[in-house]
């Protein structure tokens, strides 16, 4: 019998798309282009997730719509295949990482198949491949010969940096390093994670509160040297760049506060002798406020430039360079206890909220430029050097930090806002128990009291300008981004130290040459880390190290990039991946950007996304691309949690309560009314039902049970493994699955029973055209050649109708939906036109094309329908030929009418009184009024 078979129609339309290279993109699209990309794997050991295919579904139904309705589309699939796993991997067995990672590939690359997504696989790629990695090293070069011109506000090649006269004349070296110190890729020292008992630098996600995640060893934070990117350059055009893409608000809002733009004003407290200031002032007016802070001014970075006059101390960062200069004999002892004690706190730790205070005083004063007071400077931890000047004026009235601080030491409140008349807690802002952080009026602050805040700020940060005193600053959050790493598994920098006869570095450097690329990983007999706090590639012979060229010896660069490069430009290599020339062929770049749909985790909203921008960003400065940013639209998928988990709760007497009436006790102990401990008990699907919004014990309607879902994970154990799925109900019904169970965007709970009812589903979709009952696949009797009549007319155009706005809005669940009224509605008929059966194949085909493909075929068909014009559908047929309409007397439902859909109101009126029902209530009675409401109803008000 002819059932329906997934297991046998699937890996035959698999390998029929493959041979004809059915979904192959053409190189240059001819006119309307669509180019859709998919976040791409990490191969990882444990295979695809169920999390996948979610978005891949997403994205193939978008392609597979979208060449059905004449467009070009690019849809390609790769790897990004460098990671830390494949090296532990590595150092484990001694097996190099990149046997792991093609192993790992390749069983992705099957499942991915398995599930009939329409990639066009000629383009796959992995960052791994050294053909790959020869360009990203390539792109490394470009970024090393960048410097970013604030003036245009934008990326210029290094030989276009003017060098100012001072430097030319110190000669070539002085000339380079102003060179290196203006380049996107520069060296810096950096803390690194090092961790003597493993003796191996840790990435930051290998260790937990201090301490490696593999073995518990303490790790230690060391100064290394390591290649940065100045991304902050570009702080700018990234916030900018965001107000024409179409991305979620969300995503923007990350990527905005990640940025963390915010102006103000940086003021000089003078820190000379106080009898000197009135001169120090004056001198400052004729000499103007210098771009570097001079040596006898502590320099601030404020937002609230108009709290000057409630400034009552200072706070410099442990690591200020003025510490030292600060520090009385008196206090020395104290701050350098306290310096140390703050080196082994993260920036993290020292500015989080809820902690009290730490802080010493320096025993200096420096003097308010708007007053000429003294104020107290103090060196506390949450003001981090990084950010801003690296210290503060402090304004315990206005700030929260600077009030616990205060509070904390005793330091002096004074009030310079006035709160808004409706502000909340004005009377415990007066007393000085809270700060007010908020906008108001100035008081206590010389000239400008009564101006609101915003004048107050603009009047003040003036009037510091032309004293020489001031200026107007804006800072970013956004720091520069650590582009190293001491690994093994990852792209070698195209970097040469030189080095003399000892092998010692003189501090100079070049670039390898890009006509030599890739420079790629040397061959090391183990993985095993040698033990010192440097990259494994120190390990390297010195055939690989050691490098001659024009006459000079070099040592190779031994860090190697981290996994985020790799994933900066692969959109691009995807449109040209066999080009030996250039990463990618302009004419091609041209035609195929920017990527129109990109859909992925919400989870890569900030480090991916900025990343890749900048890279683009970059590389559209320089002239390689053709726009200025890579992801026109971008969506989310939501994430797929593990199936509901229910728990009921009992007491010692083995009698359930109700989880209504549990509460926690300190010990996260659940207990019940009477407050005793309970237990708890884990419950099957099956022994629980649900009412309303929520889910009982079977059978006792009292007894709530608790409900969640749980992220997928192997210590849980609820991570459904999408081979078994496959095996088990068929690809396409697992597809289905996924694009049925809500909102593409929306967080839900895996459900098996869910997935049952797609495949009863696709079975009935089966028999609707298939002969169950014949020996071979044959159509089924009541599928015929007749014209539909009008009612299946009707159904078959809504379903066009609202299948086809439905996918174009990616509202794929409800297309679904709408498909399956189709199939009750047509398994009812005796009747199935052929054509009401075609146009239905081909709306399915995007959701579960295996299916789609071997009904065309039964349907006579000897093409595969990719490429079919999909169905259109005709106004006319969805108006309704007549109407039922209700007719109420004296607002009460009487009776129902049926009338032609274009009947005008007199005709109507006419059809209402002769129906015998409406007589009959009328009998003896007087009509008083008569109202129509076109196609919705009669109302008839009688006496
Ligand atoms: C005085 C003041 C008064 C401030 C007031 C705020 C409110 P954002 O918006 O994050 O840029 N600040 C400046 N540099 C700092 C550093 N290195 N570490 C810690 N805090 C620092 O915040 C800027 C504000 O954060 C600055 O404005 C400064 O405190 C503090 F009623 O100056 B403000």
């Amino acid at each position: 019998m002819p059932r329906y078979n997934p297991a046998e129609i699937e890996p035959r339309w698999q390998s029929f798309w493959e041979q004809n290279k059915t979904f192959a993109a053409p190189s240059l699209p001819s006119g309307d282009k669509l180019y859709v990309l998919d976040m791409f794997p990490y191969p990882s050991g444990d295979g695809l997730h169920v999390g996948h295919p979610e978005g891949y579904t997403a994205t193939d139904i978008v392609c597979r719509f979208a060449r059905m309705r004449g467009r070009d589309v690019l849809h390609p699939m790769g790897f990004d295949a460098f990671g830390l796993p494949a090296e532990e991997h590595a150092i484990k067995t001694g097996e190099h990482p990149r046997v792991q990672t093609e192993k790992n590939i390749a069983t992705f690359t099957r499942q991915l198949k398995m599930l009939g997504f329409s990639y066009d696989w000629d383009r796959s790629l992995a960052t791994t491949d050294v053909e790959y990695v020869r360009w990203t090293q390539w792109i490394f070069l470009v970024l090393y010969d960048t410097w970013f011109d604030p003036e245009s506000q934008r990326g210029r090649a290094i030989a276009e940096l003017p060098i100012p006269e001072s430097v030319a004349a110190q000669g070539e070296n002085a000339v380079e390093a102003y060179r290196d110190a203006h380049r996107l890729a520069y060296e810096d020292d950096a803390l690194v994670n090092w961790c003597p008992a493993l003796g191996t630098v840790l990435a930051n996600e290998e260790v937990v509160d201090g301490r490696s995640e593999r073995g518990n060893h303490p790790v230690q934070r060391l100064p290394l040297r390591q290649w940065m990117l100045r991304i902050t350059a570009y702080a700018e055009r990234l916030l900018e760049g965001l107000d024409d893409l179409d991305w979620p608000a969300g995503i923007k809002k990350l990527q905005q506060d990640w940025i963390g733009r915010s102006s103000g004003a940086e003021v000089d407290f003078y820190i000379g002798p106080p009898a000197e200031f009135e001169d120090w002032k004056a001198r400052r007016s004729d000499t103007g406020f210098a771009s570097a802070a001079p040596e006898d001014a502590l320099r601030v970075y404020t937002t609230r430039p108009d709290t000057l006059f409630g400034a009552t101390y200072m706070v410099i960062a442990p690591e200020h360079p003025l510490v030292e200069r600060l520090t009385t004999p008196e206090q020395s002892a104290a701050v350098t206890r306290y310096r140390e004690a703050a080196s082994f706190k993260s920036d993290r730790e020292r500015t989080e909220g809820d902690r009290t205070k730490t802080g010493v005083f320096t025993g200096s004063h420096a003097t308010n430029p708007v007053n000429g007071q003294p104020v107290p400077v103090w060196i506390a931890d949450y003001v981090l050097a990084s950010y801003g000047t690296g210290a503060i004026m402090a304004v315990p009235a206005h700030d929260i930090r600077d009030h616990e601080f205060a509070v904390q030491f005793g330091l002096p409140i004074v009030r310079v806002v006035e709160p808004p008349a409706d502000a909340e807690d004005r009377e415990a802002v007066a007393e000085g128990r809270v700060c007010f952080a908020g906008h108001g009026t100035a008081i206590a602050s010389g000239p400008y009291d009564g101006l609101p805040t915003e004048q107050v700020k603009q009047q003040i940060t003036d009037r510091l300008t032309e004293e020489g005193l001031g200026r107007h600053a804006i800072n970013y959050k956004l720091r520069d981004w650590l582009f190293s790493r001491q690994r093994f598994w990852g792209e070698p920098f195209p970097v040469l130290h030189e080095v003399d006869a000892e092998g010692n570095r003189t501090g100079r450097k070049r670039t390898v040459p890009a006509e030599t690329l890739p420079v790629d990983l040397p061959h090391l007999d183990d993985f095993k880390p040698h033990g010192r706090p440097e990259p494994p590639l120190e390990k390297a012979s010195d055939e690989w190290l050691f490098v001659e060229l024009d006459g000079r010896r070099y040592k190779r660069e031994t860090n190697t990039m981290p996994q985020w490069a790799g994933s900066c430009w692969y959109f691009l290599r995807y449109i040209d991946p066999k080009n030996t020339e250039q990463f990618v062929s302009p004419e091609l770049e041209r035609a195929w950007m920017p990527v129109d749909l990109y859909v992925g985790g919400a989870e890569h909203a900030v480090l991916h996304l900025l990343y890749s921008r900048f890279w683009h960003k970059v590389l559209y400065d320089r002239g390689h691309v053709s726009v200025p940013e890579p992801f026109q639209r971008l969506v989310n998928q939501g994430m797929i949690l593990g199936e509901l988990e229910y728990t009921a709760y009992q007491s010692d007497g083995d009698e359930f309560i109700s989880s209504a009436e549990v509460r926690e006790n300190e010990e996260g102990k659940a207990v019940g009314p009477a407050g005793n401990v309970l237990r708890t008990v884990k419950l099957e699907e099956s022994q629980v039902e649900k009412a309303g919004d929520h889910f009982v014990l079977s059978g006792e309607p009292a007894i709530r049970v608790d409900a969640r879902s749980f992220k997928m994970s192997k210590s849980r154990g609820n991570v459904v493994n999408p081979d078994a799925i496959v095996r088990d109900y068929g690809a396409d019904s697992l597809r289905l699955y996924e694009m049925f169970m809500g909102p593409l965007e929306a967080t839900k709970p895996w459900n098996m029973s869910g997935v049952g009812g797609v495949r009863n589903f696709l079975d009935r979709v089966w028999r609707m055209i298939v002969d169950a009952r014949a020996e071979e696949v044959t159509l089924a009797a009541e599928v015929v050649d007749a014209e539909p009549d009008e009612d299946s007319l009707r159904m078959l155009h809504r379903t066009i109708r609202s299948v086809t706005e439905d996918t174009e809005a990616m509202s794929f669940n409800t297309a679904i939906a709408r498909m399956m009224e189709f199939v009750n509605y047509f398994t009812r008929q005796e009747q199935r036109p052929r054509a009401a059966m075609e146009a239905f194949v081909l709306l399915l085909s995007p959701y579960a094309p295996h299916l789609a493909e071997e009904l065309w075929k039964t349907l006579g068909h000897d093409q595969t329908l990719a490429y079919q014009p999909w169905p259109t559908w005709d106004e006319a047929a969805l108006v309704e030929s007549t109407l039922e309409l209700p007719v109420q007397i004296n607002g009460k439902m009487r009776a129902k009418i049926t009338v032609p859909a274009d009947l005008d109101q007199a005709g109507v009126t006419e059809a209402v009184m002769a129906n015998d029902r409406v007589q009959a209530a009328l009998e003896g009675k007087k009509l008083v009024k008569t109202v129509v409401v076109p196609g919705r109803m009669v109302s008839l008000v009688v006496k």
